[in-house]
């Protein structure tokens, strides 16, 4: 399988991120990357290419233009305010205090186009993140042009960045990028499979009204895990897109078997679906040891998945979401791929 990964992706390393009341050391690191791309190596995955650039058109055909002109200028106003540390939001607009128009101070606009507090903004951030929809687009272009596989080794990841929102330890929605583009060059219909281990809000959002592109999400329970305020059974879309997007929370400690049983709903709903292309996003911690998450997926589990993606018979881009127990990551997202090829 060809896979899209650049070297500047490591050029975001950012130093703190705010996890249990601490500032500590971020889960979502360059070396992340390190080990996927060792692993595709060391397996012959695949020819391995860089990015060619897109653009930001693809990147305004979903998110907003001020938002996207906040990411560029938020490091700059965030130093001019005399910020030293990471910027990272305080304050936000709330059930009690919705608020009016855009604030002009830094921390207000962090505050307004933050939807999680975890995630530090810095110097390297916007380039990072226009890098990792490059990936995405140029993984999906080989697609398109070849109806083959691709892998898009994104970081950072996308799939909790929302229209104007950025979180989770995303920017761009990736994934949703590239949906659009697809829609753009003449695919019909889209489906966007999340096997993340949190729920995919950024991407739900975007698509929530559309019957074009499908999306589903199969995650921990938002009672309990994180993004919290999305991803509910009952989110099944609105308007037009009443009935394109299906959530599949799932408990804590949820094991493979049971895992299994949501993907096989899911991918019965894609295939009734028949889109011209798959999207997965690509999250691996669904891990028994990732730090941050609670299912008990082992490793040799991935290579079922990646069998089971593969009998839809479909167009499939892979785009890398997140997965946090870092020495395991290359094995685990390479196991998916392999037991795609394989398959
Ligand atoms: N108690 C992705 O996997 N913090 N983002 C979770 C756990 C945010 C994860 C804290 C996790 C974001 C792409
Ligand atoms: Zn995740």
């Amino acid at each position: 399988m060809l896979i899209i990964h650049s070297d500047a992706t490591r050029h975001r390393r950012t130093r703190t991120e705010l996890f249990a009341g601490q500032l500590v050391a971020p889960f979502e690191c360059p070396e992340r990357v390190d080990y996927i791309i060792d692993r595709a190596r060391a397996e012959q995955l695949g020819e391995i290419r860089p990015p060619d650039s897109h653009g930001l058109e693809p990147v305004l055909a979903i998110h907003d233009k001020g938002y996207i002109d906040f990411l560029e200028v938020a490091w700059r106003d965030w130093q001019a305010a005399g910020y030293e540390g990471e910027a990272i939001p305080n304050i936000w607009p709330t059930r009690r205090m919705p608020g009016g128009p855009i604030p002009r101070h830094i921390e207000g606009r962090l505050g307004y186009y933050a939807l999680a507090g975890e995630t530090s903004l810095t110097a390297e951030t916007f380039e990072a993140a226009l890098l990792s929809k490059d990936i995405a687009l140029t993984a999906l272009d080989h697609v398109l042009a070849h109806g083959e596989p691709a892998f898009a080794l994104c970081r950072p990841p996308g799939h909790h960045a929302a229209r104007d929102q950025y979180g989770g330890y995303c920017f761009i929605n990736n994934v949703a990028v590239a949906a659009q583009q697809a829609r753009h060059r003449g695919c019909e219909r889209v489906a966007i499979l999340d096997i993340d281990f949190h729920h995919g809000n950024g991407t739900q959002d975007i698509f929530y009204e559309r019957s074009d592109v499908l999306t589903l999400s199969l995650h921990g329970d938002p009672m309990d895990e994180f993004p919290y305020f999305l991803g509910f059974a009952n989110e099944t879309g609105r308007g037009e897109g009443s009935g394109f997007n299906v959530n599949y929370p799932l408990p804590s400690g949820t094991d493979f078997p049971s895992w299994l049983q949501a993907l096989e709903d899911a991918t019965g709903k894609v295939r009734h679906f028949s889109p011209e292309l798959l999207i997965i996003a690509l999250g691996v911690d669904t891990f028994e040891n990732d730090p941050i998450s609670s299912f008990t997926l082992k490793s040799e589990d991935y290579l079922e998945i990646g069998a089971r993606i593969k009998r839809l018979g479909l167009p499939t881009l892979f785009v890398m979401e997140g997965g946090y127990a870092v020495e395991e990551i290359g094995i685990n997202a390479v196991n998916v791929l392999k037991g795609f090829d394989a398959a």
